[in-house]
């Protein structure tokens, strides 16, 4: 039998106990890989891996990936006869390269479409639309994408249907039709309807309308996508809550597919993420073009911990938590609703550190264990 010095088996052990109770050495995905997949989405700089320390990032926090604009219908189907699927390959690929959850973002949607598509003005030719867009699409990444956004923003603020162009032509039939093609094509995936604002009790309201009409009509949904471009404030963790609680009601799995939260004023009271709403700047509406004040920083911290703490309290109704972009600098809401501030909504900034953000949704799970 081989000698084991005692003394280096103790200084070992110890080693060993505080490096795995080290809060410093656990990511988020690790922390919460019992509870849900932890996401991103990546640009396609991130998808290409142009940047060494960013791609380090993406691959040591997440597991989970979703394309911020790539897989989107301007880009991978810029005319009529043609698809271009170079940075959605390169997407997948990546997610399968470093054992990620794929998910697909999005198929039927009315923004961000090709112009040919907007020209599209009867119901035969945008029913040949879907058919061939979904078909072709979902057909390609068959048993590699794990799940689709299949249905992008169909819903009105107060719960009605949006008047978008599909419709107009089709009438709320395309709905059920979309889900429909997209499960004939890949029976096993996932497939999700995925909205901003549906933790609003209307819009809400309207969203579980939708759900049990697609079920009805016997079309196969598995889960909703609340997105949660999110603000300080609101909404409150009671209504995220009560959305958990009816959403998962349905049979369905619930996933926070954009998660992000804005620091900076809103005096509009803007809520989610409509991109055609858009507002001119003043230093005023920018107010920490620097630095965040510790301030600020706590109050984001805190608001991450209470709503990670209820995604704790329900993980057996959620599949996933993506957060909108990797990190502060690169998130779409320096832009929207005005162009060029700085804001810090996710839990690493610009400069790819940890956030207080970070620190408290990484504790709260290790705290409560
Ligand atoms: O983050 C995306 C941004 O880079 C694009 O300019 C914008 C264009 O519509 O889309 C953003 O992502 C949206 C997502 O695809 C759907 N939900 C709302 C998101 C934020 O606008």
């Amino acid at each position: 039998m081989k000698f084991i010095n005692p003394y280096l088996l103790a200084i070992s052990t110890v080693f060993f106990v505080n490096c795995s109770s080290n809060k410093e050495t656990l990511t988020l995905k690790d922390s919460y890989k019992n509870d849900f997949y932890i996401g991103t989405a990546l640009s396609a700089d991130q998808i290409e891996e142009k940047d060494a320390k960013v791609d380090s990032l993406i691959r040591t926090e997440f597991n989970a990936i979703t394309a911020e604009n790539i897989m989107k219908s301007m880009y991978t189907h810029p005319q009529k006869d043609k698809y271009d699927f170079t940075l959605s390959d390169k997407f997948v690929a990546y997610g399968e390269k470093n054992k990620m959850f794929i998910h697909g973002h999005t198929l039927i949607w009315h923004s961000q479409l090709a112009p040919w598509m907007e020209k599209i003005a009867d119901s035969t030719e945008m029913k040949a639309f879907m058919k061939d867009h979904i078909t072709t699409i979902v057909s390609k990444y068959k048993g590699r994408i794990n799940s689709w956004d299949v249905v992008n923003e169909a819903l009105n603020e107060d719960g009605t249907l949006r008047p978008s162009v599909f419709l107009k032509t089709l009438g709320e039939k395309y709905l059920v039709d979309a889900f429909k093609l997209a499960a004939k094509a890949d029976p096993k995936v996932d497939l999700y309807y995925n909205d901003y604002n549906i933790e609003e009790p209307a819009k809400r309201a309207g969203a579980i309308a939708l759900i049990k009409k697609i079920k009805a009509e016997g079309g196969k949904i598995d889960g909703v996508g609340i997105q949660g471009h999110w603000r300080l404030h609101s909404p409150s963790i009671e209504e995220i809550e009560k959305s958990i609680l009816e959403y998962s009601a349905l049979g369905i799995k619930v996933a926070f597919t954009e998660l992000d939260i804005t620091v900076l004023p809103n005096p509009w009271d803007l809520k989610g993420a409509d991109v055609n709403q858009n507002f001119e700047g003043s230093a005023k509406m920018n107010p920490y073009p620097k630095t965040l004040p510790d301030s600020v920083q706590t109050k984001l911290a805190e608001r991450y911990a209470s709503i990670f703490k209820l995604f704790l309290k329900h993980k057996d109704k959620i599949s996933r938590v993506t957060f909108w972009g990797v990190y502060d600098g690169q998130s779409w809401l320096n832009d929207w609703p005005i162009k060029g501030r700085t804001n810090y909504p996710l839990p690493f900034d610009k400069d790819l550190k940890h956030k207080p953000a970070y620190d408290s949704i990484l504790k709260l799970n290790k705290t409560e264990e």
